[in-house]
């Protein structure tokens, strides 16, 4: 509730410092809603400026068990298609393998017995589709920042880009996410699902959860990690397949 409080009141304090006024034009303090309309074009920057400023750390609900929606639809792609996976895929994901490359000073490659052997976090949260359908799912898997930790950062790397194994419409799926969501304690690689292997559907068999953004930032079939200094020359540079092909905000957070 603080959390909420504070950030309404620094949106409408960020709104009140710039013109043109809602304010003026409707005589009361303007909804959350329409600020984001007056700075259509400009909110995505306002939204990242408070986002960084407030509340970042903290965490996205969670739910009990018994919140657990008895179906968690699928959406996008529901298989990959890289080569790579396609073989791992025979052999239940035996030969499958994560790779870590960019700026780390230990880049190197984890196998799933592997992941699973790391420290394992489990929370069950909320997941929002922009298409306007949302699902309570329970998750297991590696925390983001003990996969950091054992591959060391650089000191110039500011994002993180994740490689999906499907070519959807297209594209090469993939997206990124800052530093401070990279270590949000929420932010994790899961292979676990409602206490299983994750499906296939789903992302199998390693998909992010970066419980403080919306849908599309999922990753699912992640097989390739990046640490880079900046987005540009990254797919078409906006951040995310999504991003370049529909200019979904890079950075939406919930
Ligand atoms: N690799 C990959 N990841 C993806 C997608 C996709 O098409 N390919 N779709 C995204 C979208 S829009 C959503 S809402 C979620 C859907 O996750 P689900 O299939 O587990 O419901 O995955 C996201 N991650
Ligand atoms: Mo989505």
């Amino acid at each position: 509730m603080t959390g909420l409080l504070t950030r309404r009141h620094m949106l409408i304090g960020a709104a009140l410092a710039a013109p043109p006024l809602i304010l003026a034009a409707t005589g009361h303090l303007p909804s959350l809603k329409q600020i984001k309309r007056a700075y259509l074009g400009t909110g995505e920057r306002l939204s990242y400026a408070v986002h960084s400023s407030i509340g970042r750390t903290a965490l996205a609900r969670e739910y009990a068990p018994e919140d657990i929606s008895p179906a968690f639809r699928t959406n996008g792609a529901t298989e990959a298609n890289s080569p790579n996976w396609m073989i791992a895929q025979e052999t239940n994901f035996a030969s499958w393998s994560l790779k870590l490359d960019g700026l780390f000073h230990a880049p190197r490659q984890f196998s799933l017995p592997e992941l699973r052997a790391m420290p394992v976090r489990r929370q069950i949260t909320r997941h929002d589709c922009v298409e306007g359908w949302s699902a309570i799912g329970g998750w297991a898997g590696v925390p983001f920042g003990a996969l950091l930790k054992a591959v060391q950062l650089k000191a110039d790397a500011r994002y993180i880009v994740f490689w999906c194994g499907d070519v959807f419409r297209g594209w090469q799926y993939y997206e990124s996410i800052d530093l401070i969501d990279a270590f949000h304690p929420q932010t994790i690689l899961a292979y676990n699902m409602s206490g299983a292997p994750l499906p296939i559907g789903h992302g199998a068999p390693l998909r992010l959860r970066v419980e403080r953004q919306l849908g599309y930032k999922h990753a699912k079939f992640v097989e390739r990690i990046e640490a880079v200094a900046s987005l540009d020359g990254i797919g078409q540079g906006r951040g995310g397949f999504w991003e370049d092909v529909s200019n979904y905000e890079w950075y939406d957070g919930i």
